[in-house]
């Protein structure tokens, strides 16, 4: 079916591809393979992507060419063998050459030919495509195979076009060999095209000068043959190995590592660092620490440990501080594999301008002029990057249903579903567009997962008749949503780097691939595709589906311990005797992280109406008197003690400046209702009146609980109410029980699978309340009068199963005229606020419940 490759291009194909790098070779050998009639179109002069392109000096991959090659056909790859561990631009060229020619794909693709403009024709179902050479072709699916970084960036430096000397950009390099022998030679940018061209072009110029903005994170590469154990693997296992690829972090099968560079010993930071360092792999050396990429702290002794490197190698110690990246966390730019980088700047002929300190102010006729000096060049290379991810995409005029062009759609930031698809574009796909892991990833991995994942649904459409597909506002919302909740629990959004759109003047900052991982990410894809195209609406002459939903709602965090919950198969709590269910959460609360450091801790006990209560006070490190926070613990009323909510309480006392006492309370089933009621109230009247000798604020008093804490909490506001005291300033209810009916939806949609299931809040009741007293409002205080309470925040989580009755506590609590600041934690489950530390995605949670407690604060009292 020779169509494209020479002669006159077809009016009709059922695929048009755009690009024939890694992706668009292997779309179209799966399209092929399907009967699909396909032509590809390429700039370009042959195939091979942005490895045609970037010919520059030094270009080599950064991920070990073991893994930085197709999987699809065993054959290919036993017949290939790479002759470095990181192969150069000339050998991975040569690779995609040789697969081109392997499976006769030349004949589809159309080179030297641009997609200018793609208008989708909704009578025909079909798209219309236009070429730079005034040309159109009309598919049925149309699919962008076009690479993240094959747009270069303009260099935004005043005075570009009038240089007279040679320019060079890496993204654009000549085919013919540069001779910069003899020359004066400037880079601008230090990226990783600079940091791979630098050394090999310091070694041919007269004199290098490199202007540096932004200094980078590099790790030498340690080239050599391609390593022994990985060869050793794919040979005696090769399936094996790609498909722990496949469901990998980043793509390439390595160990994941529980070492926390917060809590691990000096010497064993150093030790796990030093062996990433002499690895020479990105993967390595992102995965010194589980927690580098969430942590600062962590992150900061990676970043450190890099810097002392740097220092020792660089013999100028300004020329070394300078080069020393310190304004971002480490891996939120792009990190380097380098060769002799640093070395570089000891040669005598190689000098590095700082233009943090003197900025360009433009390029001249004969060179570079920064604020405080002239220079002239022969020759000026601008490895200034791209226009990423969405650059390409955006580059031609895609104009989807309604009339609305992409670019318009992604004026604010891309918006897709799974990264592959976005509504108002049907039969459009991306490979490894934005909101997939691409550039985070192995890209040829992540690349196979896509096309493969295209071709099926391409040919499940055509297996049930069906020929439109187009994702729906709902699953592409929940899809963005959780590419922004992904990235904000990262360190990533700090920095100012083209992974955030940030390298581009006007390019709206927004966090473009996804975190989650390949293997998250390939399970979403695969699960969406189980559920019959979820989130997609399917049409054709068999008619019209839709299953509309968001495939993924929890907080990523969440779902990860969820996931490791799952994994280590427990027994459910309810099936133990109460001791070992005391003992099994205790030993659980031991191994979880402390929370933040206060100002003091201290351990007493206060009069209860049946003997002395333990508690424990927080103190904030800032001078008091305080607020004050009498606080109660969660545990069904079975579980936990006056230390049970450590992190949380600490996380409390730091973020609202309060003195919290947290308060044990008599358990069941010792002690059943309404025990723990009682000995609540006790306390709070107990802290109330002892305010200003417990270091608080008299009269600025919050009565606190997470769970059946809530509920003795929100209990103890009716009683002091009634009582005529104590005076409650405002009341916090953090998932709280508030009644007996257990028939609520929320228990049945939350009731298994988020840790507190409904199965386990039937024993917590049996074993505190006698049914005759479970509506007694001293149980169920909802059931209770509400009118003139304390002003509450009441946070409810999505799965949990209290979240309806936490719900409607909030709401009747706003019926009865109490002021109500009701939070609800989207994507959350019930232990999540408390899980300080390691659900990161829980603080910004907690610090909307600090604000309204502030706002509920400033208010004046209604006691
Ligand atoms: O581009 P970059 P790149 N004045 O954007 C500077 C992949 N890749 O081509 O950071 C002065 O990283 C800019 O400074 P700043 C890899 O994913 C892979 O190097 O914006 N300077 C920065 O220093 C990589 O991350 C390999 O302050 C200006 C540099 O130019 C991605 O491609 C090899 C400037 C641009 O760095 C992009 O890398 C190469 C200005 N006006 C690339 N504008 C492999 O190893 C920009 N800069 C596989």
């Amino acid at each position: 079916m020779a169509i494209a490759g020479s002669g006159v291009l077809p009016a009709e194909v059922d695929v048009a591809v755009v690009g024939a790098g890694f992706s668009g070779l292997y779309m179209l050998y799966r399209l092929r393979g399907l009967g699909l009639r396909t032509v590809v179109f390429d700039d370009a002069g042959d195939v091979g992507g942005t490895w045609y392109w970037n010919r520059y000096p030094g270009a080599r991959c950064d991920v070990p060419t073991t893994d930085y090659a197709y999987s699809f056909d065993a054959r290919l790859e036993e017949d290939w063998v790479w002759s470095e561990k990181y192969a150069t631009q000339p050998e991975i060229l040569a690779y995609l050459r040789h697969v081109a020619d392997r499976y006769d794909l030349r004949r589809d693709i159309r080179f030297g030919t641009r997609i200018t403009a793609a208008v989708w024709d909704e009578g025909a179902r079909r798209w219309r495509l236009r070429t730079g050479d005034g040309n159109e072709v009309s598919c049925r699916y149309y699919i962008m195979a076009s690479g993240c970084l094959s747009l270069p960036k303009t260099p935004d430096i005043d005075g570009v076009d009038r240089y007279r000397g040679e320019v060079y950009l890496t993204g654009r390099w000549p085919h013919d060999r540069v001779d910069f022998s003899g020359k004066r030679v400037a880079v601008v940018g230090t990226g990783s095209s600079g940091i791979q061209c630098i050394p090999l072009i310091a070694g041919e110029a007269a004199r290098l000068t490199v202007f540096q903005r932004t200094p980078n994170f590099s790790v030498p590469a340690r080239n050599g043959p391609p390593p022994a154990d990985r060869v050793t693997q794919l040979a005696t296992d090769r399936e094996g190995y790609r498909e722990a690829a496949r469901w990998s972090r980043g793509g390439v099968p390595s160990e994941l590592t529980d070492v926390s560079g917060v809590t691990a010993p000096e010497f064993l930071r150093r030790e796990r660092f030093e062996a990433a360092w002499q690895a020479g792999e990105l993967f390595a050396i992102l995965g010194v620490f589980s927690d580098q990429g969430v942590n600062a702290v962590s992150n900061e002794h990676v970043a450190e440990m890099i810097r002392e490197k740097i220092r020792a190698v660089v013999s100028d110690a300004d020329v070394a501080d300078a080069l020393c990246p310190k304004d971002y966390p480490f891996g939120t730019k792009r990190p380097c594999l380098d060769s002799s980088y640093f070395e570089t700047f000891n040669l005598p002929h190689v000098r590095l301008v700082d233009l943090r300190r003197t900025p360009i102010v433009a390029v001249t006729e004969a060179g570079i002029d920064t604020a405080e000096e002239s220079f002239e060049f022969d020759a000026i290379v601008f490895a200034t990057g791209f226009d990423a991810m969405t650059g390409p995409l955006v580059s031609v005029a895609v104009t989807g249903t309604d009339g609305v062009t992409l670019e318009d759609k992604w004026r604010r930031g891309p918006v897709t579903y799974l990264g592959l698809m976005t509504t108002g574009f049907p039969n459009f796909f991306t490979i490894t567009g934005p909101q997939s892991p691409s550039v985070l990833s192995n890209m040829v991995v992540s690349i196979e997962q896509h096309v493969d994942w295209i071709a099926d649904c391409l040919q499940r459409l055509r297996a049930e008749s069906l020929d439109r597909i187009e994702p729906t506002p709902l699953a592409e919302a929940g899809w963005v949503q959780h590419n922004q909740d992904c990235a904000d629990i990262t360190l990533y959004p700090r920095a100012n780097s083209w992974y955030m759109g940030a390298n581009v003047p006007g390019k709206p900052r927004v966090f473009l691939p996804y975190i989650g991982g390949v293997d998250a990410y390939r399970r979403a894809c695969d699960e969406v595709a189980e559920q019959g195209f979820m989130g997609f609406r399917l049409d054709g002459p068999a008619g019209s589906r839709c299953n509309d939903g968001v495939i993924r709602r929890l907080q990523p965090d969440m779902a990860m311990v969820l996931d490791l919950v799952g994994s280590l198969g427990l027994p459910p709590i309810e099936t133990m005797s109460v001791p070992d269910a005391r003992a099994f959460s205790e030993a659980t609360a031991a191994s979880r992280p402390p929370g933040p450091e206060v100002g003091e801790i201290a351990d007493a006990v206060l009069p209860g109406p049946a003997g002395d209560l333990a508690y424990r006070l927080y103190r904030p490190p800032t001078q008091g008197p305080h607020p004050l926070i009498a606080y109660f613990h969660g545990g069904g009323w079975v579980l936990g003690s006056q230390d049970s909510d450590d992190p949380l309480c600490r996380d409390l006392c730091v973020r609202t400046g309060s003195v919290v006492v947290s308060v044990n309370y008599r358990h069941a089933p010792e002690d059943r209702f309404p025990a723990a009621a009682d000995d609540a109230f006790a306390a709070a009247t107990w802290i109330a009146a002892n305010a200003a000798a417990l270091g608080g604020i008299p009269g600025r008093l919050t009565v606190a609980g997470w769970s059946a804490g809530g509920n003795v909490a929100a209990i103890t506001c009716q009683l002091a109410r009634d009582a005529g005291g104590p005076e409650i300033a405002s009341q916090l209810l953090l998932a709280p029980v508030t009644d007996c009916d257990l028939g609520r939806p929320s228990y049945t949609s939350n009731g298994e699978g988020f840790i507190l299931t409904a199965g386990l809040m039937r024993w917590f009741w049996d074993h505190y309340a006698d049914e005759a007293d479970r509506a007694n409002p001293k149980a169920s205080p909802l059931r209770g009068t509400l009118a003139g309470l304390p002003p509450a925040v009441v946070v409810t989580a999505e799965f949990d199963p209290l979240r309806d009755e936490g719900d409607a506590y909030a709401e009747a609590l706003a019926a009865a005229g109490v002021p109500v600041r009701h939070i609800r934690a989207r994507g959350h489950t019930h232990t999540s606020l408390t899980m300080v530390d390691v659900v990161i995605s829980g603080a910004p949670v907690r610090a909307e419940i600090t604000d309204a407690l502030d706002g509920l604060r400033s208010e004046p009292s209604r006691n």
